[in-house]
């Protein structure tokens, strides 16, 4: 017997502006909510004395029916630095470590960033298109270090739960930030 959450649900996505209809949730991530996450303490607290900029936006859309649930997530990532370091996502690793994930990059271009808790690290290339698979076990952060925004598609289980709490202790082992003009990777002190 079907209940009223256990039928087919359609959105609309618009590729120009990187936003579907309707959306459900919409949360905002500003610098003050990130603040933990770059390394360049002082351009955080110079930033955050004049103004806190939005870094990323979060449109949800949360599939529950009677036996499963699914997210829709859109996440739009600004361009820009704090310091040297790009715009970036706080990153997280899902709390169930049977919990993968998928992510489509709809705009803009930069890095996806994957590292287990023994350390394991990898670093994937993202441009419109690029579509990643995130096993179970990898904590995941995006990377914009175009001049435009980033839009990407996420699809995880609601139960997969979000920990934030290793990358706010010890971070990712790499950071990305901007040399001559190009992005370049820097072993993160934290992890020496
Ligand atoms: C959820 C999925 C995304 C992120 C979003 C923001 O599993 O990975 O929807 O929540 O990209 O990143 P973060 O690290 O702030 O949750
Ligand atoms: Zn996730």
């Amino acid at each position: 017997m079907l209940n009223e959450n256990d039928y087919p649900i359609s959105v609309q996505f618009d590729f120009a502006a990187g936003t579907f209809d309707p959306v459900l949730i919409r949360d905002d991530r500003r610098l003050s909510d990130l603040r933990m996450m770059y390394r360049d303490k002082d351009a955080v607290k110079r930033t955050l004395s004049c103004e806190d900029p939005l870094i990323y936006e979060l449109w949800y859309y949360p599939f529950e029916t009677s036996k499963s649930d699914m997210a829709l997530g859109v996440t739009r990532l600004l361009p820009g630095k704090i310091g040297d370091e790009y715009h970036m996502t706080k990153g997280h690793i899902h709390e169930r470590d049977d919990q993968p994930e998928i992510y489509f990059c709809i705009k803009g271009a930069g890095y996806l960033l994957l590292q287990t808790s023994d350390g394991e690290f990898r670093a994937e290339p993202w441009q419109a298109g690029t579509i990643s698979h995130i096993p179970p076990m990898w904590a995941h952060r995006v990377v914009n270090t175009a001049d435009e925004m980033l839009v990407f598609v996420a699809s995880y289980h609601l139960s997969a739960g979000h920990d934030y709490r290793p990358i706010v202790d010890k971070g990712f082992r790499k950071l990305v930030v901007e040399r001559d003009g190009k992005p370049t990777f820097l072993a993160s002190p934290r992890w020496e």
